[in-house]
């Protein structure tokens, strides 16, 4: 067994061994950060997402040159929302509904091209592309098999947004035994005060669902190995 790569983080250095530890990328698709798709249709300003990619970019190139386990997820429903439950289709009053027709694509649809991850962080041949329904990346799909079949005790999280599918997500994973350690300026939130206690949620009381470090404190731990 290798020595861990660390990284300085909140509330202590993060140990974690590139052959278990895998980058998640949660829902960075055009529906969220772009106009036009279901993010928009709930009231946000998109831009605020905007600068989650040129630092998000870095951590994907340096994270595949290191030969590590990449996952995308999207959320996203089937065509004819099946699998959409009425409470998550009829909720609030947002300006178009999951499955109406937008600028790009029926909202929130697989195959639809808003639906799809953003051209600047598209996955490679062999990353994967976890489809989810819900908010958390392990409700109804294969995400935890798929983590005990590489042998995947640790987590990168990246994605948007911080209090909503990066929180579940890293909810669900830490009761489940993983490390999550969470990139601050990898993950966005279409509000300002929502990220800032997104991340300290996180950290706070030792560390009670994982760890916060900036991108540069990953890339250095990356850069680091020997
Ligand atoms: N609305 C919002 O902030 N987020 C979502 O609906 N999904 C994700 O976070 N991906």
């Amino acid at each position: 067994m290798s020595d861990p790569l660390l990284v300085e983080a909140e509330p202590y250095v993060y140990g974690f061994d590139l052959r278990h530890s895998a980058l998640l990328l949660i829902d960075m698709q055009r529906d969220f950060v772009e106009p036009g798709g279901f993010g928009e249709t709930l009231g946000n300003d998109v831009s605020m997402l905007q600068q989650v990619v040129p630092p998000l970019r870095e951590v994907l190139a340096a994270t595949r040159k290191a030969g590590m386990t990449v996952i995308h997820t999207r959320e996203g429903h089937l065509p004819d929302l099946s699998d959409c439950p009425p409470a998550k289709l009829n909720r609030g009053a947002p300006s178009m509904r999951i499955g109406d027709p937008g600028p790009k694509g029926r909202i929130l649809i697989r195959g639809e091209y808003g639906h799809d991850i953003i051209d600047e962080l598209a996955p490679v041949q062999g990353e994967l592309v976890i489809d989810k329904p819900g908010k958390g990346a392990f409700y109804a799909t294969d995400l935890g098999h798929v983590l005990q079949a590489k042998d995947i005790r640790s987590l990168i999280v990246t994605g948007v947004t911080t209090e909503v599918c990066v929180h579940t997500t890293v909810r669900e994973a830490n009761d489940r035994g993983y490390d999550c350690l969470v990139l601050s300026d990898c993950v966005g939130s279409y509000f300002a005060e929502f990220q800032r206690y997104g991340l300290q949620m996180i950290a706070a009381q030792g560390g009670i669902f994982g760890w916060v470090a900036p991108s540069s404190n990953y890339l250095k731990a990356l850069e680091a190995r020997s």
